[in-house]
């Protein structure tokens, strides 16, 4: 899919330093920070460092080591929180993608919701 990158969207601001974010956790090829907009005591979105418009565009371009470590930081965000269900409550992962997919920001972000009881979002 040969998808154009805006390098102009808010998350390519945020990884160029040019907007502040309240971040959580830094690694080689993934930033994680905290939802502006928080839709449960805990959101924080984790994105790669590189040009990926959303999860298919990631998951078909990027090169092992930055799919690894999307996973390992998505992973070790729930462990910093405190979120993981062997020990809490629990949490949502989430990667919305496209018009369908309801995705605002065209560059891959997961969330990770956390800290209240959330709805169904399935029936
Ligand atoms: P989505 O609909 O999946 O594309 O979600 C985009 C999320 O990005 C939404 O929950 C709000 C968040 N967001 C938008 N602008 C900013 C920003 O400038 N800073 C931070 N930290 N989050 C933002």
């Amino acid at each position: 899919m040969a998808y154009q990158y805006d390098d102009q969207n808010i998350f390519a601001k945020i990884l160029r330093g040019e907007i502040p974010n309240g971040t959580v956790l830094e690694t080689d090829h993934c930033l994680a920070f905290r939802d502006i907009a928080p839709q449960a005591p805990d959101h924080v979105l984790i994105i790669p460092k590189g040009a990926y418009v959303n999860f298919d565009h990631f998951a078909n371009n990027a090169s092992d080591a930055e799919i690894l470590d999307w996973v390992h930081t998505i992973g070790k965000v729930c462990t910093l929180l405190g979120v993981c269900p062997d020990e809490a409550n629990g949490y949502r992962l989430i990667a919305n993608s496209g018009k369908h997919g309801v995705q605002d920001v065209p560059h891959l972000h997961a969330h990770i919701l956390a800290g209240r009881m959330l709805g169904r979002m399935l029936p």
